[in-house]
């Protein structure tokens, strides 16, 4: 709050402090003293900034557009999310596999160093459900195209891949290259017949910049119903050539490589107004198009900031229609709902333990602006990172709720595979912790999609009246119940760890830490191949036996884990559909039940019973951590369970081996 001022104007530019970023979210959550907390919403898409004063104030500067505010009550904060996203839209649900981990490159010189890379994965048993083609497929960075040599066989490449349960996501630039041979290029040709560029200021020319693409290049305009219907042919006729599963839209802020388009910007009141927001190099037009363009809407001055969401709806209704499944969009520039087409990551960071430790920060933000598909590039994408900052950020990174590795041209390469033996092991490990845990994560964003909760969320959510959660950046929980507390600092093998009045287990071993529900911090082991992990008590949480893709796991019997508050209650929730069809939320396909535990008594109710899927699969585990004495006998469902099948361990935590099935109701007593 001291006198700071953010800048927001959407730019191509990598993380740094305060600077104006790849998106726009003019929205803030604040908690009072009282432990309230509301939300604002300014919506306006034109150059603007805020400034934070400590008395507190806000101090709104925009220059131009509506005065639109939105309020929202709260008054707590995942209520005022649910209210925020109800207003701009609630995300959507994303596809199963894409909760799985995910690998990408810029710079895998041709398609025998992806398929090292997968045989990698393979030999060490890592799970990897998602593989990424950056502009290095393409033919010369042209959208739409393969490279025939260092690309030979991509098609049949990426049929192998499906077959054996992988996923492949091609990028996308919102710019086509003017300067091919004639004939030669036809997505470009047909949107010059159809005049679908963004255009000069005079309204009729093509606005010229300079991108990836080879020679100039010109803008398509999303906001012409044309380009849209356009861009949606172009993908849907792509996939006839490359079968992707999902579209990654890179450089949507627009991004240009010549400050503004040919022959530069006039001076004028749009590109040069006579107050220019806190943005960086003070200009509207530094690596982008001149505000004076026009578009579909008008001048590009009120919207260039909304380029990257007027691409999602074309770009996630192609999928559809390609594929004929749930889509799966990723987009470097967003604005206000967004999250409704797209996920997102964070741009192009550094491998740098800082780095890694503001990856939660931004994980956190775009929680709170309602997309919640949100991770940084693990490992770091900028310089080469090391051994031990990888492996850190490879056990961070598998509990991003976007979880992918991603490396810039030139630098070395940091798949989980690359380093030997020790490092894939802990890769593995951790991963196969995500893995487990998806069900859990999943029901996170069905609960997303329909209530409009956050799926990573900080402390400060469930804690509001504890203000020192308030400022806690180094550490996060999935949900209400599970924390994640990593290593953020090089040589290190311990965490300090703050805990917030509530019962806390250790995820490994079902100890209680710390040893009483009173507030309090405690130095947590973090051994090189151990990420520190805590269940909160009074909470249910599903989980399925891990394999190396979500398309094996998802066929493994369940478990569940009930944690037990002070009064030794717990409550929970699963959601489960096929993954991958579309609208099966909106059709009512789905199955939803939830989980309570009292008085050593577990129950189901199940709310929506309509995806037959469950029929086949079981629980066969059930953990009870936090059980005061061992029990006499366990019955479910009305038959005692063998003793041999049921195991107490003196730190409380029990475990009880079963086959039930998944959609049924359970009803579990302790006696
Ligand atoms: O100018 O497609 O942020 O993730 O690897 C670089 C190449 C363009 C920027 C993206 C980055 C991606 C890279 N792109």
């Amino acid at each position: 709050m001291n006198h700071i001022t953010y800048g927001m104007y959407s730019r191509d530019q990598s993380p740094k402090m305060n600077a104006n970023l790849y998106g726009v979210h003019p929205f803030y959550m604040c908690i009072e003293n009282d432990a309230n907390a509301h939300g604002v919403l300014f919506l306006n898409s034109n150059a603007q900034d805020v400034t934070l004063h400590p008395e507190p104030s806000l101090t709104f500067r925009t220059i131009g557009g509506v005065l639109d505010f939105y309020v929202f009550l709260g008054p707590t904060p995942e209520n005022v999310i649910q209210q925020y996203t109800e207003a701009i839209g609630r995300p959507h649900l994303p596809p199963y596999w894409s909760l799985g981990y995910q690998l990408s490159r810029w710079g895998y010189p041709d398609i025998g160093a992806v398929e090292q890379v997968v045989k990698r994965m393979a030999q060490y048993g890592i799970p990897y459900d998602v593989q990424y083609g950056d502009i290095d497929y393409m033919d010369r960075k042209l959208d739409f195209t393969y490279d025939k040599e260092k690309y030979a066989g991509l098609p049949e490449f990426m049929q192998e891949l499906k077959k054996d349960g992988l996923h492949y996501v091609i990028v996308l630039d919102p710019f086509l290259s003017k300067d091919q041979a004639r004939g030669s290029y036809l997505p470009y040709e047909l949107g010059e017949q159809l005049g679908i560029w963004v255009k000069n200021s005079d309204g009729v020319t093509p606005a010229v910049g300079q991108a990836l693409a080879p020679g100039y290049s010109v803008y398509p305009d999303y906001f012409n119903p044309k380009t849209a219907d356009w861009w949606t042919q172009m993908c849907v006729q792509f996939h006839n050539v490359l079968p992707y599963d999902g579209i990654w839209m890179d450089m949507n802020e627009p991004s240009n490589f010549l400050n503004g388009q040919i022959p530069g910007c006039a001076h004028n009141n749009l590109n040069n107004p006579p107050y220019i927001p806190r943005i960086s190099d003070s200009s509207l037009f530094q690596n982008t198009l001149c505000p004076d363009s026009k578009t579909f809407l008008g001048d590009l001055y009120d919207t260039h900031s909304l380029f990257g969401w007027s691409e999602a709806p074309p770009t996630f209704q192609a999928i559809k229609e390609a594929t004929g499944k749930r889509p799966f969009v990723l987009s470097r520039s967003t604005f206000v709902g967004n999250g409704k087409y797209t996920a997102h990551w964070l741009g192009d960071n550094h491998a740098l333990w800082e780095d890694m430790h503001t990856s939660i920060i931004g994980i956190l933000e775009f929680n709170l602006f309602g997309i919640p598909q949100v991770g940084a590039d693990i490992c770091g994408f900028y310089y080469d990172t090391t051994f031990e900052l990888c492996l850190r950020w490879t056990q961070l990174g598998a509990f991003y709720p976007l979880s992918r590795n991603h490396n810039a041209f030139g630098q070395k390469e940091q798949d989980p595979g690359v380093f030997g033996l020790e490092f894939a092991t802990i890769a593995r490990s951790t991963l196969q912790i995500r893995y487990s845990l998806l069900p859990y994560l999943y029901t996170l964003f069905f609960e997303a999609h329909a209530f409009g909760n956050t799926v990573a969320r900080g402390l400060m959510h469930e804690f509001p009246a504890d203000p020192q959660t308030h400022e806690i950046d180094t550490a996060f929980l999935w949900g209400s119940a599970f924390m994640i507390a990593p290593v953020l600092q090089e040589a290190t093998r311990s965490v300090d760890v703050y805990f917030p009045e509530a019962t806390w287990f250790d995820y490994y071993t079902g100890d209680k830490v710390p040893d009483s529900s009173h507030r309090k911090h405690v130095t947590v082991n973090a051994p090189l191949e151990k990420i520190p992990l805590f269940i909160r008590g009074g909470y249910i949480l599903q989980t399925q036996a891990p394999a190396v893709r979500t398309a094996k796991s998802r066929l493994n019997p369940f478990g569940l884990i009930i944690a037990l508050d002070e009064q030794g209650q717990a409550t929970g929730s699963l959601f489960w559909d096929d993954g991958d069809s579309a609208d099966t939320v909106e059709n009512g396909n789905y199955f939803y039940a939830r989980y309570t535990y009292r008085e050593g008594h577990l129950k189901t109710s199940i709310v929506n019973n309509n995806y037959r899927g469950v029929d086949s699969l079981i629980f066969d585990t059930v953990q009870i951590l936090g059980v005061a004495s061992r029990p006499n006998a366990v019955v479910m469902n009305g038959k005692g369970i063998r003793r041999s099948d049921i195991h107490y361990q003196e730190n409380g935590k029990l475990v009880v081996h079963l086959s039930v099935p998944l959609g049924e109701e359970l009803d579990l007593i302790l006696q």
